[in-house]
Order: C-alpha cells, then structure tokens, then sequence
C-alpha cells in the first residue's frame, strides 16, 4: 500500500441488491486501499437475498475480510425486479471459483439491513460514506427509525436515476422514464432525495458511457493469472448475454458508481435541483426541478479512459495495491 498517497482509508457502508454488477463493486471495494469497509447490507432487490449473501460471504473470504458484518433486508419494494432477473446472480455460486470456496462464514440469523445500518452508523467514530448500489429503501427507513444517524452520514453515493436520458424500466404501465433502482421504491428515493444529505447521484447518463464491452473483457483474460482479474472475468461472462437491444445491454452501473469513491476526478458533476415522481405512470422518474426540488449533486460523464484503466489496474493488482 503506497502511505503517502493514502494516510487514512475513507470509511464506508456498502448497501447492495445482489446483483453480478454489484458483486463486481463489492470485489473492486474490497480491493481497494484507499477504502475502509465497515459493514455490507443486501436490498433483496435485483436478486434473491439468500444466494446474494452466499456470494458475499464467499467474496469476503476470497479476500481475507470475513471480518466485515453483513445485513439482509426483509423489505420487499413497491415494484418488483422481474424473476428471471433476480435468479441470474445465483450463477455465481455455481462458478468453480466460488464453488472452491470452502471456510467461509455462514450466518444462519443475519441482522435486518436496517438495524445493522443504524448499529453501525451510531458506533462510527467519524462520519461515514454510504455507497448504495440496489434501491435506497435500507437507508432511508434506517434514518427513520433513528434520524439521529444522519450526523454519521459524510455523503450518499448512489447508482439511481436517469436525468436527461430515458430509463431502464421496460413493464406493465410505465413510461419507460425511470431507472430501476429508484422504480422499485420510488416513495423512498422521493424522501431520500428530501433528508438534506450530501447526496451525489450516478444515473443512467453517466453509466451508459461504460458497457460490458467484449474488448474490456479480453483484455482482463489476457491477466487471467492474477486470481481477481480471472474471477472477475467469469462474473461479466454471465451478463453477456443481455447485450442485443439498449434495454437488455449490460453496463457497469454500480462499478462505475464504486470507482467514484476513490477517483472522483475522473467524474464531471453538476449541482441540481431534482425531484422524484412517486407514483403513477412515471414512478421513480427523477427530473430537473429548478426552484422547487432538492440539491443534488450528479455525475454527469465520466472519462471512460480513466475509468475503464483504474478498474483494469486495481483488478489485475494483488489484493490491496
Ligand atoms: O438500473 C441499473 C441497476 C444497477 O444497480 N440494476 C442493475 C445494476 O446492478 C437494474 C438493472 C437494469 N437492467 C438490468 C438490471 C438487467 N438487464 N439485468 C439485471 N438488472
Ligand atoms: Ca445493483
């Protein structure tokens, strides 16, 4: 670990929804020097949560952190993920790599995703990042039930929203204006976006810069010898099959969402007042609102060169370099 460049590791609570995307954050977060991981929620969202904890508990262990505390969400959102998505990430446990994984931890009675954030929010020693990669329902009902964790809370980070660009839900009477992670309850993105954090967004804008591209994948076989670059390399295999049409394209939402705590330089941002649709035919829409919404801050673009080098650099290092 190189000292000079990272005195303090920043400190941060992951929430995600299970999906091979955020599988692919939580390995990249765990890999990273700079961050300090003080605990893992699921949002049993884009998945199903008892495959999605097998896997996290087995990335744990691949990684020498079996230490890090993990929750699973009880709260099922307003607008399901279809099924045939959410069963997709349990091919990750079926990989030889994963399957080898023999001493991992199993917790039979894992702590709701709400209680477990308000623990660790109320015994951090300094204020916290929340990366939230699924829906935001956890933390918002959290700051609910204990509005005193909010001055434990230095910034939101979320993959949510699309902004000047068209959603990714395609379903039964909707207008295709939202994104997903938002659409599943989009009654919590409208209060989450209301708390008065520091939130910054990485919509739909942003992360349509950065597809699973065959040439990125190639690149990262050609390292395969470095144990994380292979496994990552397998997790994307299992997503290429989304690719013929805009809707089933796969991207690198949450990774790219991931990337943005530790090279936010990479990011161009712009401060907005936006707003969220709560219901209707354009649940979970988040929209430009100037004069009456909530200040966010939204990454806008992204230098993909940047980007798609430090994920290749940091998948391709031996564990925390
Ligand atoms: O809308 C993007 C979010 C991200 O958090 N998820 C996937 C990422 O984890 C939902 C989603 C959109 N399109 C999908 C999704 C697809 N084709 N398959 C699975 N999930
Ligand atoms: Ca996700």
């Amino acid at each position: 670990m190189n000292q000079l460049q990272n005195p303090q590791p920043i400190p941060v609570l992951f929430d995600h929804d299970g999906g091979v995307d955020d599988f692919l954050s939580l390995l990249l977060l765990l890999l990273l020097p700079e961050i300090d991981l003080a605990g893992i929620s699921i949002t049993p969202a884009d998945c199903y949560a008892e495959n999605a904890l097998e896997t996290t508990q087995k990335l744990l262990a691949l990684t020498n952190k079996d230490h890090i505390e993990i929750g699973v969400g009880q709260y099922h959102g307003i607008n399901a993920f279809p099924a045939d998505w959410r069963a997709r990430p349990k091919m990750l446990n079926a990989l030889p790599d994963m399957l080898n994984v023999a001493n991992y931890i199993e917790t039979a009675t894992p702590e709701n995703s709400v209680d477990f954030i308000i623990r660790k929010l109320s015994v951090a020693a300094e204020p916290v990042t929340v990366l939230l990669t699924g829906p935001c329902s956890n933390l918002v009902q959290a700051v609910a039930q204990q509005p005193a964790i909010v001055t434990k809370i230095k910034e939101v980070v979320w993959m949510g929203g699309a902004v000047d660009v068209p959603g990714n839900v395609r379903t039964y009477n909707h207008n295709g204006t939202a994104e997903w992670n938002v659409f599943w309850d989009p009654v919590a993105a409208k209060t989450l976006f209301g708390l008065g954090l520091k939130l910054t967004i990485v919509p739909l804008d942003t992360t349509n810069h950065v597809p699973v591209t065959i040439d990125f994948l190639k690149k990262l076989a050609a390292q395969a010898s470095a144990f994380y670059a292979h496994l990552a390399g397998q997790f994307w295999a299992t997503t290429i099959d989304t690719i013929p049409a805009y809707d089933y394209t796969y991207f690198m939402w949450d990774v790219l969402t991931t990337s943005y705590l530790a090279i936010p330089t990479a990011f161009v941002v712009e401060q907005v007042e936006m707003d969220v649709i709560a219901t209707g035919p354009s649940a979970g829409k988040t929209y430009r609102a100037p004069g009456t919404g909530q200040w966010v801050q939204v990454a806008t673009d992204v230098n993909k060169e940047q980007f798609y080098s430090f994920l290749f650099k940091k998948l391709t290092s031996p564990l925390g370099q």
